[in-house]
């Protein structure tokens, strides 16, 4: 069984503005209902990538080497994440080294 990204509850207080920092039972994020899973090394990051206020999801994906956007359709108290897409440049997914 591949290993799951694992984003513990820490980084989703980092969502809540000025909330107090707390711990709470860890999970696993849902994307579209499933669980988010880039295999390894994810490194996500919480961030407003698109500046609309809410924080979304960035994090990268093992193979290949791509970097996993996904926008927060839901509030910094509650993201949700119904998809993702991959960062570009010129077109052209940006890409780590991998493997
Ligand atoms: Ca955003």
């Amino acid at each position: 069984m591949k290993p799951l990204l694992f984003i513990p509850l820490l980084l989703l207080a980092a969502m809540a503005a000025s909330a107090p920092f707390t711990f709470d039972t860890p999970y696993y994020l849902q994307c579209a209902g499933t669980t988010i899973d880039v295999q390894y090394y994810g490194a996500p990051c919480v961030v407003d990538w698109d500046g609309d206020g809410l924080k979304d999801l960035i994090t990268g994906q093992f193979y290949y080497g791509n970097i996993r956007f996904y926008k927060n359709e839901g509030t910094n108290e509650s993201p949700v994440f119904n998809s993702f897409a991959y960062l570009q440049a010129d077109g052209v997914n940006i890409t780590m080294g991998y493997g």
